[in-house]
């Protein structure tokens, strides 16, 4: 039985198509340390930081906690200093995507070809950077056709980030859908309320960094994309 009669299928990216923030975290480790910053993210410390959606907006949140002076110093959400650290960070999460250090998550796969078998379209709606979708997409291209995408909408392209629904509105009025005739998939609370926020149902699988989050308002909760196959349809 077909549970979601939708016409397009939204993708969150981290902790959804992949399990990428662990390489995130290396990633922003890597650039602190060589930028000589006695900072380092346990995974502890990035579950709790990743409250806050946006690299570039998670080390501006880490150092208004742990160096207030520093914080004060900073020319705003646009400091120069922040954005070289991000820059240098997106650049290494990169290079690790391209040396095949993400993995697709169970089922993706087999999601995506079941959505494309049954003509529905597909869009990215994610908080992370759009270098960042480029770098999976090249490192997947079987899995994850770059053409299949009808619209990528990445973290440029919005004023706020998740949980603000903004991502979701964008990705519908791109493909001129109305949001009952979507359906999102997401990982982590913050992405659960974006898509509620556009009125798009949404199923999330929760991933290694959100299995404590609080999934309680999307539509369904499941253990992988596998189990979304049969309950996707016209
Ligand atoms: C993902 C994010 C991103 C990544 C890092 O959230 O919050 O910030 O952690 O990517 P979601 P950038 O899965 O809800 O889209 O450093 O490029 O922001
Ligand atoms: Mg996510």
């Amino acid at each position: 039985m077909t549970r979601f009669s939708i016409d397009a299928l939204l993708l969150d990216v981290d902790g959804t198509l992949a399990e990428t923030e662990e390489l995130h975290r290396l990633s922003f480790n890597r650039t602190f340390a060589e930028a000589g910053l006695p900072w380092s993210w346990s995974v502890e410390t990035y579950r709790r930081l990743l409250a806050t959606t946006g690299g570039r907006e998670r080390i501006l949140a880490w150092i208004a906690e742990v160096e207030p002076e520093r914080a004060a110093r900073l020319e705003g959400p646009n400091d120069p200093f922040v954005a070289a650290l991000h820059a240098r960070k997106t650049e290494l999460y990169a290079e690790g995507v391209a040396r095949g250090e993400v993995a697709l998550c169970p089922g993706i796969p087999e999601l995506l070809a079941r959505a494309r078998e049954l003509g529905l379209a597909l869009a990215i709606a994610t908080t992370t950077s759009r270098a960042n979708v480029e770098a999976l997409f090249g490192a997947h291209p079987e899995a994850l056709p770059r053409a299949a995408f009808a619209t990528l909408v990445c973290g440029e392209d919005t004023k706020r980030k998740k949980p603000d629904p903004e991502v979701y509105r964008l990705a519908l009025e791109r493909l001129g859908l109305p949001p009952g005739r979507a359906l999102a998939v997401e990982d982590s609370r913050n992405g659960v309320l974006a898509a509620k926020g556009a009125g798009v149902p949404v199923v999330a699988i929760p991933s290694l960094y959100t299995a404590g989050d609080d999934l309680g308002a999307a539509d369904q909760v499941l253990a992988s994309a596998f189990e979304l196959l049969p309950l996707v349809g016209r």
